[in-house]
């Protein structure tokens, strides 16, 4: 997962790519079964239909870019590289998750590898990263930072604010819209005045539209649109069209959805899509067999330490508690 893994040969980026929302899926299908079981404390949003979005934005990532992230945070989380044990730990609010399991499926952070966290408040990501875009330009490095956030959060005030800051002061932001077409039971249609095209023209903002739930084209946008920005050091908007193919939330029933819509997400799935893409390559089947022979042997190997870890201890309950003045005594 990480930078070194991009590269100038489109299969072979095309096949990195595709192990990593091979990940994503086979880790989002066990939280899936594990909710089921109810192993899982609090809410639970996949993004299954969306792993190709991070899979191949991250491709052109370093470790010293940063990453934040909305609700439906797995998939951006596991791109950037976040240990698969410490973070399915995390989410079972085990003591060795990634956040001590403090901060479970909303809040996953590693701030080591430049994930400053998933955030439960739609449209928040956006102004944590457009501060770590100005720390990194202040250190003059080529760096960048990427925030993924919803078509829903669009209408939210302060992503205008970070748009026209970003703008202003030249942040080398990549505002990554993934647009499903939900904000949670609505279409997002129905909630939005204006496309984000015309917002990002109204601010002057490069803005590029890309297939999000196709491999290449995601590889090809993320390129040029990530490429631009090292050099040019300024915000880029990618609107990805993807696809929600579970409900807003794990046990959400969905009786809002048009008919015929679970059959046309099918048949954009982006992992079906990345095969077909490889095929063209001429990369053969038994490759593809293979990595997901592996990729399923580490998602087990993974499930089976997080479940074996211990719970945190309570004596630790007020560790990273900041009060001021005195502590306070219960
Ligand atoms: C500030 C704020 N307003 C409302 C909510 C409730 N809420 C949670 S998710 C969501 C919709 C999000 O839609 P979108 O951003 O498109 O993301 P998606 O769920 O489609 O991935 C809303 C309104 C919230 N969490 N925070
Ligand atoms: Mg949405």
């Amino acid at each position: 997962m990480s930078r070194k893994a991009a590269s100038n040969n489109p299969a072979e980026a095309l096949k990195s790519i595709y192990r990593r929302a091979m990940i994503i899926r086979e880790a989002e299908k066990t939280l899936q079964q594990l909710f089921v079981d109810g192993k899982v404390p609090g809410f639970l949003h996949l993004s299954i239909g969306q792993e190709a979005v991070a899979s191949a934005v991250s491709e052109f990532l370093t470790s010293g870019d940063t990453v934040s992230s909305n609700h439906r945070g797995h998939g951006h989380t596991l791109a950037k590289g976040v240990d698969l044990t410490g973070f399915f730990a995390e989410i079972l609010g085990r003591a060795t998750g990634i956040c001590g399991g403090r901060g479970g499926s909303m809040h996953v952070a590693d701030l080591r590898l430049g994930m400053l966290g998933a955030n439960g408040i739609v449209g928040a990501g956006l102004p944590i990263t457009t501060g770590s875009a100005l720390a990194l330009k202040t250190r003059g490095k080529s760096e960048i930072a990427v925030v993924y956030f919803g078509d829903g959060a669009l209408a939210e005030g302060l992503v205008h604010e970070c748009l026209n800051i970003a703008k202003l002061w030249s942040l080398p932001v990549l505002f990554c819209c993934e647009n499903n077409g939900w904000s949670e039971f609505s279409p997002t249609e129905r909630q939005l005045a204006v496309k984000l095209k015309d917002l990002a023209g109204a601010f002057g903002i490069a803005y590029t539209e890309a297939d999000g739930n196709d491999v290449l084209a995601m590889h090809e946008a993320a390129r040029n649109v990530i490429g631009r920005m090292r050099t040019e050091g300024i915000p880029h908007i990618l609107e990805c069209r993807t696809t929600r193919v579970r409900g807003h939330y794990e046990g959400d029933k969905q009786d809002y959805r048009p008919d015929g819509e679970a059959d046309e997400m099918l048949a954009r799935d982006p992992l079906v899509i990345a095969r077909r893409r490889l095929a063209e390559f001429g990369v053969p089947l038994g490759w593809m067999e293979s990595a997901e022979a592996e990729v399923k042997a580490t998602n087990a190997a993974a499930l089976e330490a997080a479940l074996a870890a211990p719970l945190p201890d309570v004596a630790g309950l007020l560790a990273d508690v900041y009060t001021a003045g005195e502590a306070h005594h219960g």
